[in-house]
Formats: structure tokens, sequence, C-alpha cells
């Protein structure tokens, strides 16, 4: 069987996060039709309840005022402000930004000098209704191509645009048939690896047991060749499949020494941050946070309570992981050290910006991340196109 071999265990648990979650029975199954607050814009998951109030917990330092020898959070300023529902964010080379419009489906291109935004693109066969839309955007490694995840009429997929001079240009669509809902658990993450694949992260479709079954592309993560064939030395020849038992997946990242990490939405209890390996089964649906290492399954390497994450963007910047957190309106940075061993998560700007989308490293600056928020909170209302994209001094 792929993916059930057993595993030694050695690295420690970041342990301030699994205290937390002591209390919760951690291991239900959590199976059933799925309400879960990971990405509260669908009018019927209830999930529109404000965020909890400010979680009085050590390390919880919000406005930069870390303990010494943690992390730091400076927010130098907006770059672009009245965005509408921002999701996939790249830096092109001449450092102007590409932000997609989950429910407009539209590619802005933003002058950072300037703090202005254009629409150089608008994607066609976008279904966006609930988390659905125009999600997830990377750069291909030799800069020309533009590849997107949305959500179409009939399945999820994703699509790839020429670049001339910043400009998208005529879509293809380079892999399809990711199953979808109605309105939930699509995924959306869309990442190039250090490999120079093409690695795209799927939601279970609100189907959970399509998360265990090796011939559903969903509850997956996929890794592709930048033409979306299965990539060579996939753990199943032939398979796009990277790794499964997955839930909803949005973020993804690599760490200096390569490894990746996703984060994934809980349904009713715990969020995960996931050190992903090939051919690795992360439990989802019989377990919900850890529990399943004894059957083989690989526990998630730190986990919250989803009413302190729901985490969609991840990046890794200056030794830690920058996790983005929707109903948890907090900047999570997660410490690692050169063994890939997670230090204890630290809370920044909880409560000050919002749901937050997404975090960008950008690769030529020491100290730069670039943050996306979400409070578009309820589709055509007047609060949409309130949403903007900052720029943080991180440590
Ligand atoms: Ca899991």
């Amino acid at each position: 069987m792929r993916g059930h071999r057993q595993r030694t265990r050695t690295r420690p648990r970041a342990k301030a996060a699994i205290a937390v979650v002591a209390a919760l029975a951690v291991g239900a199954t959590g199976c059933g039709a799925d309400d879960g607050p990971d990405d509260a814009q669908a009018p019927d998951t209830g999930t529109d309840a404000p965020a909890d109030p400010p979680a009085d917990e050590p390390g919880d330092g919000g406005e930069g005022a870390a303990a010494p020898g943690q992390g730091s959070v400076e927010v130098a300023g907006p770059v672009v402000e009245e965005l509408d529902s921002p999701w996939g964010l790249v830096k092109l080379p001449d450092g102007d930004l590409l932000v997609g419009s989950r429910d407009e489906a539209t590619i802005l291109r933003v002058d950072t000098a300037e703090g202005t935004a254009e629409e150089v693109a608008s994607v066609p066969d976008v279904a966006a209704d609930g988390e659905g839309g125009l999600l997830g955007l990377a750069l291909s490694p030799d800069e020309e191509w533009l590849y997107a995840y949305h959500t179409a009429p009939g399945d999820n997929r994703i699509i790839r645009m020429p670049l001339e001079d910043g400009t998208p240009g005529e879509p293809e669509v380079v892999f399809d048939g990711i199953p979808r809902d109605a309105t939930i658990h699509h995924g959306g993450g869309l990442a190039f690896g250090p490999d120079d694949m093409l690695y795209a992260a799927t939601g279970d479709a609100n189907e959970p047991d399509l998360a265990q079954d090796p011939d559903s592309l969903a509850g997956k993560i996929l890794r592709l060749t930048p033409e979306g064939e299965p990539a060579p030395d996939n753990p199943e020849e032939d398979s796009p499949v990277w790794s499964s038992g997955h839930r909803n997946v949005q973020g993804m990242a690599w760490d200096d020494e390569g490894r990746m990490w996703a984060t994934e939405f809980g349904a009713s209890d715990v969020d995960e941050l996931n050190l992903i390996e090939a051919g690795e089964n992360y439990g989802w649906p019989m377990f919900e946070g850890s529990g399943g290492a004894d059957e083989g399954y690989v526990d998630p390497e730190v986990e919250w309570p989803v009413a302190e994450a729901s985490p969609s963007g991840l990046a890794f910047h200056n030794g830690a992981l920058w996790m983005a957190a929707l109903r948890g309106e907090r900047l999570w940075r997660i410490p690692l050290d050169a063994t890939g061993t997670v230090g204890e998560p630290e809370a920044f700007l909880q409560g000050e910006y919002g749901r937050l989308r997404n975090v960008l490293a950008v690769p030529d600056t020491e100290d730069e991340l670039l943050l996306v928020t979400n409070e578009t909170d309820t589709r055509g209302t007047p609060e949409a196109g309130d949403d903007r994209i900052l720029r943080l001094r991180v440590e």
C-alpha cells in the first residue's frame, strides 16, 4: 500500500501549540458534512462569525512586541489598497506584482512604487462561487509563464498564460478534472518547488473519503511537470499524486533545506501545519490533527484550534515559516532550526487587519514579506474592495 509505511518520528513537536489543543477531542473523526470554519465565504457554512477575542497566551506578541530571541513584525505600509478578494500573488522580475481577484477572475498588475493597480487580464471560464474562483498563482522558474489554479463550472483546473512584459496572454489549460464541490474545499495552492516542478494543492471537494482514494485528485497535493503531466519520480508512476489524505490545502512553502511544508484547514477542531513527504498520507478524514501515527499516517508538525488559524497562504523567510490565518486574523511565525524542528509558534497582527489570505516572501530582500488581506467577507456587498497588500519588515 502506498503511503502507509511506518515511520519513526524523531522530531519534537511544537509543544506550545500542541498544549493549546490538548483539551480538545483531537482524533475525533469530523467526517460529516463540513461546517468547518476554514474559508468563511459560503453563506451556508455558518462561518462568518467574528474572530475570537485576542488569545491570552505567551508569545502572542502583536505589533512586533516579541519576546527577546523571537521574531518581530513591523508594518512598513500598504503596497496597494482597495482590492477585491485578492488571493494569488506573484512578484515579477521588474518588481511589480501580479495579484488575482478570486471573485472577479481578473489579474491586476501592481506598481509597487506608485501603489497603483491596473487590470491586465480577465481569466475566462472561472466559476467564482463560495470559496471557489481564481485561486493560486505561480510564476514559472524561467519567469515566462504565469500559472493559475481556478474553479471552472465543472472542475478545478490549472492554466498557464505566457507573459509578455509582465502581461498575461491567452490561457491554455495544462491540467483539469480536479473535483469540485458547489462552494467549498477547492484547495487552490499552486507553487513551483525547488525541483522546478509544479505543485498543486487540492481540497476534498466536500467528499472526505476522496482524500483516501488514490484514483481521485481530491484531497491531494499533486506534483506536475510544467506541461501538466505527472512529474518524473512521483510515488506512483504516471500518477500526479505526491501526497494524500488532505482536507483542504491552500498554502505550500519550502524551507532553505528544501523541505516542503503545507497548511491545512481542519473541520471543526484542529488546523494543521504539515511537513510534506512523497507518498505519505496525512490522515484525513480518519484523523483531524494528530493521532494517526500509529496507523501509518503522518501527524501534523503543528496544530491549532481552528479559531486561531484557519490557515491559507504560507511562506518561508529568515528561518521561519509565516502563515496567514483567515478566521484567526493573524500572521503566525513558526521558527525552524536547521534540522527542520519547529519552535514555538508566535502570532502577530492579531485582529489588526482582519482575515489574512496570503503571504509572499520577497527573495531579493532580507526582511520583507508581502501580506494579502481578505476582509471581503460577503460577496457583492459594499465591503468588497476593502482588501490590501501590506509590506512587512520581519525578523
Ligand atoms: Ca492531517
